[in-house]
């Protein structure tokens, strides 16, 4: 039995360029996925684990410099006694200018340096890594078919999509990595975490990157033998990304709205998480909600907050009807006041086709 970490998609040096993101907070992010990575060292450390997995996208080979490289390397030095095992992926691909080029790796450390498939042998714990690193920023060519030594225990790494065959992201066949018999696949590319099945999983990014990746974030850690395989999440990410919808109705005006979206969640939770805030609902006609101060008001609330507004207008439906007898806008109102304009569902469905025929009226 063999105790592993599996993780990968970390970008290391990633640069925040999201227009909305301010300046420092990229930086700040930067420090954060390279602390999460530090994390997980220690964790590795600290639990004695065998192996420590790299499914690729290690690092943003753009953006980080070969001091940063040199830093890595001495954090894989400090845990000679565990085996770190590399295989690149599309950001961080082993072309004629790789960084894992560059340097003389800590002997613990073992990197896929070829495009196509090949095994590493570890006699001492009695485990096979198959694996292969990316050597360009798109891979398109197909995992081949391997012939296991079933005496051992067999794992695969590698960065690649199993979800679309026709993927530039090296496509993997999922019917071939299930009907296999490795003991463990250790996927990166998606970066939320997901179990295929009980022995092949996509780590995720430890720490989220975007608003594409909400919930939490993490690695997988456990034990592999021939006869069972047991690898769990374990949360490790120090932010999340959360996107909330918050209803909004006629009644409330800037404060009432203020104070709304302060009160979601807790200050612990507001001062740690990435939030994004919908704002639905029906809002007061004479209401002028400025979202720019909206969020600077709330700035000293939450770490970051970003507010969408998705709000329609509060519509003095008589004066409407009044104004258009003749056209398609009356004859709206007039179907929809047959139904139960009270019900919610109605008053949702009656503001908002009335925001779109109102909007091309104003095209046309
Ligand atoms: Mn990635």
């Amino acid at each position: 039995m063999i105790k592993c970490i599996h993780t990968g998609d970390l970008h290391l040096g990633k640069e925040f360029k999201h227009t909305s993101l301010k300046k420092s907070y990229g930086n700040e992010r930067r420090r954060e996925i390279l602390d999460v990575f530090f994390d997980i060292i220690n964790r590795a450390k600290k639990n004695k684990i065998d192996i420590l997995l790299i499914a690729g996208d290690l690092f943003e080979s753009n953006y980080l410099n070969i001091g940063q490289v040199k830093m890595i390397n001495k954090k894989f030095k400090e845990i000679s006694n565990i085996k770190i095992v590399i295989a690149a992926g599309n950001h961080d691909p082993i072309d004629n200018k790789s960084l894992y080029n560059l340097l003389d790796w800590s002997e613990n450390v073992f990197i896929f340096k070829k495009d196509e498939l090949s095994k590493l042998v570890f006699e001492d714990i009695n485990t096979v890594i198959w694996g292969l690193s990316w050597t360009k920023k798109e891979e398109k060519k197909e995992l081949q078919k391997i012939n296991l030594d079933n005496s051992k225990i067999n794992i695969l790494l590698v960065h690649g999509d199993v979800y679309n065959k026709n993927s530039k992201y090296l496509p993997i066949d999922i019917n071939m990595l299930i009907n296999s018999d490795f003991n463990y696949v250790a996927l990166g590319h998606i970066h939320k975490h997901e179990f295929i099945n009980e022995k092949i999983c996509y780590c995720g990014s430890p720490e989220p990157l975007d608003f594409g990746e909400t919930g939490e974030h993490g690695i997988i850690e456990g034990s592999i033998s021939k006869e069972k395989t047991s690898m769990k999440f374990q949360r490790m990410g120090k932010r999340e990304f959360k996107i909330v919808n918050i209803e909004v109705n006629e009644n409330m005006n800037f404060l009432d709205i203020l104070e709304k979206i302060t009160n979601i969640y807790t200050k612990e939770k507001r001062m740690r998480d990435i939030y994004r805030v919908n704002l639905i609902g029906i809002r007061d006609r004479d209401l002028r909600l400025d979202i720019t101060e909206l969020e600077e008001r709330l700035s000293n609330k939450f770490y970051y907050i970003e507010i969408i507004d998705k709000l329609v207008p509060d519509y003095d439906i008589d004066k409407l009807l009044k104004e258009n007898q003749n056209n398609i806008i009356g004859l709206f109102i007039k179907e929809m006041k047959k139904k139960n304009i009270k019900d919610p569902i109605v008053k949702d469905a009656l503001y908002l086709g009335l925001e779109a025929l109102l909007e091309e009226k104003v095209e046309f």
